[in-house]
Parts: structure tokens; sequence; C-alpha cells
């Protein structure tokens, strides 16, 4: 039976996940390491910015269903929500998904599912099954007793895109790949509640891999976009109208070059890959590279652009840079392995020029960024006061903007939004 659920980590994935169990009346314990985050999300307010989501939760918390802790209760099921980042020399930490898993173990009784939905390196799920059999040696878990376990283990990865997560949480397909077939039928059973789109069973590998796969497909699409931009700068060619018109061709579909890949997926999976078959991914790994070189290709731009200014007799330090967007993409608050704000940080911490930066996602800059000769500005000041614009992620607020710039301000539009800016 399902009656309670545990969502261990409430961020990104683990908050709108435990608001939609709770919307269909199942107990929801939602379990955080940030007392911060608890204590926010059982005012019924939220911590992220993701549309919808504060409806949800405040739904959620209003009607008893969710309910935030620190620490691990008894559940019916366990779903694991929590960051897989990077560890140096880019392999995969699993230390999240350790501590999780040693942080359930010691409540888990006869009959519960533990879900992992965190991208994870194949193997990880296995490895999370160990840990647990580890702390309770007098229960069976699926990797000692095949279908005969005590407990249930499947990873069911999560799929969604910020910024449509509480859509997608409900319509997107859910590859589920339990560790035995048993796992597999528990973890349906689990997702049948809120899923609209289908199930599909697969082993627990093929399930790691699957999600791997999918991010690392689009990174290494993003690459070539990225690769054709610095390509057709250099030979003089609009590189947004070159992929409009290849796009018309009816098997090509190029994306769209940016000033980089940010987030702490497409960023970060293509490496678990990488690390876990390093001779064979050998162009999951130029992706990575290509994409990771392109902030500084960016400033590139932006150092000969000061260059020019400065011979043309204007000293360096009256030169006003505007930041547009530092978020890793449009309309989010999330500043994960952002290339906007890879930029943004290196040009601050120059302190040679003046840095204007506009977010209209935050309410503040973030610490590391309140420097001297570093301004948090709105949009229409930045323009006003900018020497050199540089448009570093799409939001709608500029998209809408349409400004006409004056023929002294140097654009680096590095999403193609404003060619009639100038
Ligand atoms: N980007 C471009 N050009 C494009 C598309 C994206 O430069 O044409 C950049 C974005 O600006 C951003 C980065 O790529 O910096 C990633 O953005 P995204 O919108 O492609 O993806 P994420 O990271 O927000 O979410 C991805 C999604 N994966 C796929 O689309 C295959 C999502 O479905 C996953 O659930 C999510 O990763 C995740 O959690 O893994």
């Amino acid at each position: 039976m399902l009656n309670k659920i545990s969502i261990i980590g409430l961020g990104y994935i683990g908050l709108p996940t435990a608001t939609l169990f709770a919307s269909r009346k199942l107990r929801v314990i939602g379990v955080d390491v940030s007392a911060a985050v608890v204590e926010t999300i059982n005012r019924g307010d939220i911590h992220i910015v993701e549309p919808e989501l504060d409806i949800l939760v405040r739904a959620a918390v209003g009607s008893g269903y969710l309910r935030a802790t620190t620490s691990v209760e008894r559940a019916d099921a366990f779903v694991i929500a929590v960051p897989t980042p990077l560890a140096a020399d880019h392999k995969p930490d699993l230390s999240y998904i350790e501590a999780a898993a040693k942080s359930i173990a010691p409540v888990l009784e006869k009959g519960n599912l533990v879900v992992l939905e965190s991208t994870s390196s194949v193997g990880s799920t296995e490895l999370l099954a160990r840990w647990m059999s580890e702390i309770r040696p007098e229960l069976s878990f699926p990797h000692q007793a095949g279908e005969t376990s005590d407990i249930r283990i499947a990873h069911c990865p999560e799929r969604v895109l910020p910024g449509r997560i509480v859509h997608e949480l409900v319509a997107n397909d859910r590859v589920i790949g339990g560790m035995t077939s048993k796992c597999s039928e528990a973890a349906i059973a689990l997702y049948r509640l809120v899923v609209q789109g289908r199930c599909i069973v697969t082993d627990v590998r093929t399930a790691e891999m699957c999600k791997l796969a999918e991010n690392s497909f689009r990174d290494v699409n993003v690459a070539f976009a990225n690769e054709l931009s610095m390509v057709c700068d250099k030979l003089g060619i609009d590189v947004w109208e070159l992929i409009a018109l290849a796009n018309r061709h009816p098997r090509v579909n190029i994306l769209q070059p940016g000033c980089g890949v940010g987030g702490h997926c497409i960023a970060v999976d293509p490496w678990f890959i990488v690390d876990s078959a390093p001779e064979e991914a050998q162009l999951i790994r130029t992706a990575r590279n290509v994409n990771d070189a392109k902030p500084d290709w960016v400033i590139g731009k932006v150092d000969e652009a000061v260059t020019q200014l400065v011979n043309s007799g204007m000293p360096a330090e009256d030169i006003c840079i505007a930041c547009l967007g530092i978020s890793y993409k449009p309309d989010i608050d999330d500043l994960r392995e952002s290339p906007a704000l890879e930029i943004a940080r290196t040009l601050a911490k120059r302190r040679d020029t003046m840095v204007a930066i506009v977010e209209p996602n935050l309410k503040t800059l973030p610490e590391d960024l309140r420097l001297e000769k570093v301004a948090f500005m709105r949009f229409e000041e930045a323009i006003l006061e900018a020497n050199i614009v540089v448009l570093l992620v799409d939001h709608a607020e500029f998209k809408n903007a349409k400004p006409k710039l004056k023929s002294a301000q140097v654009l680096i539009d590095t999403r193609g939004i404003w060619k009639d800016a100038k």
C-alpha cells in the first residue's frame, strides 16, 4: 500500500514531485538537509523560481498532505531526488546519494520501495542498494535476494525541463528500471498515481544510461550550433540566418548557439558517460569541451570591443560593460553552471572596466559579484549606461524590449535576438 511517500531532497525536482503526490491526497513527507528550506516550505512558500510551483506548494502544505522535515521518517516509498554534481576531474560525485541511502536505511521496513530519481552514472542504483544493505543486514535487498527481496529498488530518472517542470512531471513518459521485475512493478504502481505519460520498463542500467544519453544528445547538438557560430563569425556569415535556412531542409534541425551550455544537467551528465567509457566517448567529450570553451570565446569578443574603445581614446575605467542575463537559460533564476554567470564573473573580477549586471529573475546579485565597479541594474538603465552591451541570456524581458542602441554602443548578441538593435 502506498499511503505515505517520502521525497528526499526538496530542490527543483523533489519539491514539485512532492506537491504532485500531495495533490493526489497522498501523505508526503519532504526531507531536506537545509533547515531554512524546510521552514520555507512548511510556511507554504518556495525557495526556487519555477512557474506554478508556488501555488502547488501553498495548496499541498495548506491541505496538510505535504510536510517538510530535516530527518527521514518511516514511509511506504522513498523517492531520492538529490544532486549528483561533478567532483574533481569530471567524475560523478555520488556523495549525496550515499548520504540519502544511509539516512533512509535505518527506517526501512519490509515491503518498502526506494526509487532513485537523481541522474546517476551507470551502476549507481546497485551501489545505493549495497549502501543500504550494509546498514540493514537483517533485510534482504534485490542484489542479494532477487525477486524475493524485502526492499524493492528502482531507477526512474527525472526528465523534466526547468521552466516546464509542473507540466512535464505529469505529461512525460517515464523510463523505469527496476533491479528486478517486482521492483519495476512497485515503481510503476507509484508513478501511475501521478503520471499521465507512459511508464516504460527496462533494466536498471539501461534506465541510468537512457537519461545520460538524452542529455548528451542535446549537449552534442548544442555544441554543433556553438561551433557553427564561431565558424560563421570567422567567415562573416550570420549564423542565425544560416541555421534558419538549413533548418528548412526536411531532415535538418540545428539548435541555437549561445554563450555556452549551463545547468546542472546538460553541462554535467555527459561527463558521467566519459568517466565510464573514456576511450569510447570521444564525440561526447569533444562536445563538452566545445561548449565549455564558448564563454571564453565571448570574453574574447568583449576584449576586442574594449580594445577598440580604448584605441579610440576612451579610458578603460570609463567603459561600462552591460551583461544582460546571468542565469543558465531564459526566464529562470537558476545559476548552476551558468556560462553567462561565468562571463559576468570574469569581467567583474578584472575591475578595469565597470560592469552592469541585469538579471530580471533575481532580487539581488550573488555574493561574489557584490564588488566595487559592479552594479546590479535595471534593464533600461543598463542600456543607457553601457558602452558595450553583451546579451547573454534570451529572457522574455530582453526579447520583448527591442531597444535601439546608439551608434557608438557595441552589441555582442550571443543569442541572436536583437538583429534590429543596431
Ligand atoms: N541551450 C542552447 N541552445 C539550445 C538549447 C539549449 O544554448 O538550442 C543551452 C541553454 O541555454 C542552457 C543549456 O543548453 O544553458 C541547457 O538547457 P536546456 O533547456 O537544453 O536543458 P536543461 O538543462 O534545462 O534540462 C535538460 C533537459 N534535457 C533534455 O532536453 C534532453 C530536461 O529534459 C532534463 O530533465 C534536464 O536536463 C535534467 O534534469 O537532466
